[in-house]
């Protein structure tokens, strides 16, 4: 899938993150609960894996309640890390508050106030989260990704500061399902992909858990044994998505399911478990380690004097 994957602007993030973490006790890290595996950004625990972590699975309306408790399971497993489930526009922040202080003890207090770092991926609720907390419209918030564009401080009590971050993707894909679910949920730019392609892929996946919300949404008979393009030219029919001579318009087939799955209209979905996308990041690591080693032999045999450094 094509995706024009990392925008120029999030090296800039990522040094800015760098930086900020160093003065920090806590990194709240916004997941898309609709997406789990696939929204954790492989650079910032890269970046903040030293740190104490909550885990937030935003976005916890849309998401299937029975697959957010996995999640959290899998996530609350982890040393040092809480998770939990949250719709962040209904946030209240004593838990919060709470969550931070278990997970940092020593700090508090006008002397060493405890200073929270929220990040994640573009478009997954971060503003409107500290929006929810402090109780007004103090971080810019969107329904497209990209919008906060410089870190942010904002002062939740005199002893507790949050700092606001851009969203921020990663350089390089390893798990090949999450770009096409990260574009379906609303991560990427509406121009850094194929939207036919997406929802062909968002059509493949549903068909297997959630093909009965699929048929409901659209007033279509049973989609079992048909073809993903035939799945999305019915829905095309059904909406009346045609263009001259009485063919199906695809694009805005595409267009009503991308925008019926993020609305919440398909009903609550996730498109991965635990088990599954494990079972992803386990082929793209073994695929990553394949292409490594294909660079490294091509680069000894141009140069086979070379120091060998794994780039
Ligand atoms: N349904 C639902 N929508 C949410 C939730 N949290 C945020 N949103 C919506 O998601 C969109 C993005 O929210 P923002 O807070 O701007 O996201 P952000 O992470 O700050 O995005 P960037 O600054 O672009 O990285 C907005 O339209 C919000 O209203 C949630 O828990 N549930
Ligand atoms: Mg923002």
């Amino acid at each position: 899938m094509a995706i024009q994957w990392f925008p120029g602007h999030m090296h800039l993030t990522r040094k800015a993150i760098a930086e900020r973490v160093k003065d920090i006790d806590v990194v709240i890290e916004l997941l898309d609960a609709r997406l789990p595996g696939s929204s954790a950004n492989p650079m910032l625990a890269e970046l903040t894996g030293h740190r104490p972590s909550l885990k937030v699975l935003n976005k916890e309306d849309l998401a299937d309640p029975a697959r957010t408790a996995l999640w959290l399971a899998h996530y609350n497993a982890l040393p040092d890390t809480r998770a939990i489930g949250l719709d962040a526009s209904h946030a209240t922040s004593a838990p919060f508050i709470d969550a931070c202080r278990a997970l940092a003890p020593l700090r508090g207090g006008m002397a060493k106030p405890m200073r929270v770092l929220v990040c994640g991926i573009p478009n997954v609720g971060k503003s409107t989260l500290i929006n929810a907390l402090v109780g007004g419209r103090k971080a810019k918030t969107g329904d497209e990704p990209g919008i906060t564009r410089l870190e942010q401080r904002i002062v939740l009590a005199d002893d507790f500061y949050l700092w606001d971050t851009p969203g921020v993707l990663w350089p390089r894909i390893i798990v090949a399902q999450s770009g096409s679910k990260l574009a379906a949920s609303g991560a990427i730019g509406r121009n850094a992909f194929d939207e036919q392609e997406v929802a062909l892929d968002l059509l493949a996946y549903l068909a297997g858990p959630y093909a009965g919300l699929v048929e409901a949404r659209f007033q279509l008979g049973s989609i079992e044994g048909l073809k993903d393009e035939e799945v999305l030219e019915a829905i095309g029919r059904r909406r009346g998505a045609l263009q001259s001579g009485g063919r199906i318009n695809f694009q805005k087939a595409a267009e009503a399911v991308l925008h019926e799955f993020r609305s919440g209209g398909l009903g609550r979905i996730t498109l991965e478990t635990p088990t599954e996308f494990g079972a992803w990041l386990a082929e793209g690591q073994t695929r990553d380690a394949e292409r490594r080693a294909r660079k490294r032999a091509r680069k000894n045999r141009q140069d086979p004097a070379s120091e060998d450094d794994d780039a």
